[in-house]
């Protein structure tokens, strides 16, 4: 019987799952997008294993409610989730402790297994960013990139390399990453000299700057981008147009046929979270982020909450 391992499509879940990674398991991703699995998801699950193991995926509760009535599971993370009865957990920071000694999946899951190789440290870079230099952990990381001749460039490089594959939405070659990454003996070289991620890595580049240039509405200090685009980059736009004050609100219609993607990135985000989810949305997000999936014919209602709720102070 085979292990599942059932883990986040960035770079921090790739690599946690390429560290967990052996012959006796089978990996795979949700949809790319889902925060959650669907049925056939949870069925598929359920009847094909006795183990899971969920890697970096702040999974919603109702998806490892069902998984965990039926086969044994262990989490490990670094998001701060719900403890649901029954499943195991491996994440300091549901114990209290600190996001800068724990700055990633692939950090935790190293410490747990002994081993901190690049993959430790990209999960980190994955999800801090240029950010991680502000942290307690940078000297650490600065030591690993001294040690192994690697810049921060380097690193953030290999991060948008393994990132173009969902950016792309494609689950196979995501899923395909995790063995590879397993398997290549020299890692850094498997990353930098991929031509097909970095074909992908420079169409994403070309797509985020057409949609940076795009036009764009402004209602005092909130910008309104509107999308249509095939790849999953709202949030990396969103990113890059937020200055650290006032709100940008991000939609696309060209990622799903029925549904839009919509982000808001700004100085509080909670209420926005608890508006879509009490409309019936797909959504989350952390203090300053939400993102929504949202029917084509209630998007521009929605907007004009968001707008309302964000005028009135967040
Ligand atoms: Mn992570």
């Amino acid at each position: 019987m085979y292990r599942l391992i059932l883990h986040h499509w960035d770079t921090d879940g790739i690599c946690s799952a390429a560290l967990l990674y052996d012959e006796e398991c089978i990996n795979v991703t949700p949809k790319i997008g889902n925060y959650f699995l669907e049925e056939e998801e949870i069925e598929w699950i359920t009847s094909n294993f006795e183990e899971v193991w969920i890697v970096d995926l702040a999974l919603h509760e109702n998806s490892l409610k069902k998984i965990v009535e039926k086969v044994k599971v262990r989490v490990f993370d670094h998001h701060l989730t719900k403890k649901i009865e029954g499943v195991s957990y491996i994440n300091p920071i549901m114990e209290g402790d600190d996001e800068e000694k724990w700055p990633s999946a692939s950090w935790v899951v190293g410490e747990h297994i002994g081993i901190k190789n690049l993959l430790s440290y990209l999960g980190v870079v994955g999800d801090w960013e240029e950010r991680i230099k502000r942290t307690r952990f940078y000297p650490t990381l600065e030591r690993f990139m001294e040690e192994n001749n690697l810049s921060f460039e380097e690193l953030h490089e290999m991060v948008y390399l393994i990132d173009a594959n969902y950016k792309m939405g494609d689950k196979k070659e995501v899923e395909e990453a995790v063995k590879n990454l397993w398997r290549a003996e020299d890692k850094a070289s498997f990353i930098m000299n991929n031509e097909k991620w970095r074909r992908r890595k420079e169409k994403i580049e070309e797509e985020i700057k057409k949609a940076i240039e795009g036009e764009e509405e402004r209602i005092g200090n909130i910008i309104i981008k509107r999308m249509n685009c095939p790849y999953n980059i709202i949030s990396t736009v969103a990113r890059k147009l937020w200055d650290g004050n006032g709100y940008v609100i991000v939609i696309n219609d060209g990622y799903f046929r029925e549904n839009c993607q919509v982000y808001v990135r700004g100085n509080t985000a909670g209420e926005l979270i608890d508006i879509a989810v009490g409309r019936g949305y797909v959504a989350g997000g952390k203090k300053n982020v939400m993102g929504a999936i949202v029917p084509k014919d209630e998007c521009e209602e929605f907007i004009e909450k968001i707008l309302e709720v964000i005028k009135n102070g967040g």
